[in-house]
């Protein structure tokens, strides 16, 4: 259905900033055509079998937004800070490390709604308008759309930088059926001679721009239950990730002075990141307890409890 008497440029101004008061620090435009540039390196990076313990990725999907929702014309894309200075993973004595990303209520639970609300708002203006609100879990290529919407660019360690404000956010598109003026895309990338994530990962996981998932810490205590192999084993224990791991994004210069989340938002320090390792729970029911509205609620017990014996040996 086309969309009556819409002003494109003062519609884009009106969402830019009723997603602004949303709490997204950082808002771009994107067309939604495919990713051209993009799909020799994708398509060799699934060659290689790198995609093989995330079976839900589908690389032809991923190259074009439209494969996903044929209506998309055009994507908002926001960072949404999550990240707050008081927030550091291991900082209570004895206590193991969940990344700073399972600090607070579940993301998802945080920025569909937003962006749901939104989408809900821009039809009762602008009736025939339709969109698709993509958070995380979309097969979408959301770091590279928000590079094309401006926001930032991919650093070494794959994660969208952007800019002064940091990587500590997350992404979230709302995909819209009509046609607005893209932003400027960000088409380089400013890590400079930087090395510093790549030397970081206690498990080699990374190459310049490229992430191998079955080495990535992340991979094993949050995504599969599949047996790392021993060289993750290994990092798991010295380094003392338990969930998540955030090592290649603490090293990272464009992180020395982020944009923050906002405490009233994303609450005080849970349990499981403060208790010493020892009082970590291992039944069922506790863990369901702390873990409830949380992202970690995906984690089974079961899983939780794998991680816990290969970090501690018991
Ligand atoms: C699968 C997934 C993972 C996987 C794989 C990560 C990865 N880098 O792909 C795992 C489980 C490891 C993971 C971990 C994390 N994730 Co994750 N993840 C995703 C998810 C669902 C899909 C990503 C995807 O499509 N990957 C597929 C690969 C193919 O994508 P790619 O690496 O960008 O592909 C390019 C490169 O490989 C490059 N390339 C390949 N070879 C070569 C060679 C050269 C020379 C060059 C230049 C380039 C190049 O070309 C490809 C095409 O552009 C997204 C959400 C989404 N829908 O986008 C969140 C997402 C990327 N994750 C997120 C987060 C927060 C994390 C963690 C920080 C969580 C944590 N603290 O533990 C870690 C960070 C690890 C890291 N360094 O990336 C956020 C990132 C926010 C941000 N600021 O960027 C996202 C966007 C979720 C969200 N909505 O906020 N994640
Ligand atoms: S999240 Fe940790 S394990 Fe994964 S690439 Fe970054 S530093 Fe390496
Ligand atoms: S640590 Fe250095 S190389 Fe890695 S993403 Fe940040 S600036 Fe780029």
């Amino acid at each position: 259905m086309p969309v009556e008497h819409l002003d494109p440029l003062a519609f884009k101004a009106w969402l830019r900033s009723e997603a602004l008061a949303a709490g997204f620090a950082r808002i771009g435009f994107a067309a939604c055509h495919g990713f051209q540039a993009e799909a020799a390196h994708l398509q060799a990076w699934f060659q290689e079998g790198r995609g093989s313990l995330l079976p839900y990725l589908d690389p032809t999907t991923l190259l074009d937004p439209r494969a996903l929702w044929p209506p998309a014309r055009t994507a908002l894309v926001g960072f949404f800070p999550y990240a707050r200075p008081e927030a550091v993973p291991g900082s209570e004595p004895g206590s193991l490390k969940l990344s700073r990303y399972l600090w607070g209520p579940d993301y998802h639970m945080l920025l569909k709604p937003r962006l749901t609300r939104l989408l809900e708002a821009a039809q009762t203006r602008w009736p025939g308008l339709e969109g698709r609100v993509c958070v995380d879990t979309a097969p979408l290529l959301e770091r590279q759309l928000a590079a094309r919407a401006g926001l930032g660019w991919q650093g070494k360690h794959t994660l969208l930088i952007a800019g002064k404000n940091g990587s500590w956010g997350f992404l979230g598109a709302l995909l819209l059926s009509v046609d607005l003026p893209a932003d400027e895309p960000v088409t380089t990338e400013f890590c400079g001679t930087c090395t510093a994530c790549l030397e970081v990962c206690p498990s080699g996981a990374l190459e310049p721009f490229r992430l191998d998932p079955a080495r990535c810490l992340t991979t094993y205590t949050i995504e599969t239950e599949a047996e790392p192999p021993p060289a993750v084993v290994e990092a798991l224990a010295s380094s003392r990730w338990a969930a998540g791991c955030d090592l290649c994004q603490e090293v990272c210069p464009w992180n020395r002075a982020p944009v923050w989340g906002d405490p009233a938002l994303w609450g005080g320090p849970s349990p499981l990141h403060t208790r010493s390792a020892e009082d970590l729970p291992r039944g069922a029911a506790q863990w369901r307890k702390l873990t409830r509205r949380t992202a970690l609620r995906r984690v089974r017990d079961r899983h939780w409890r794998a991680t816990l014996t290969r970090i501690l040996g018991s």
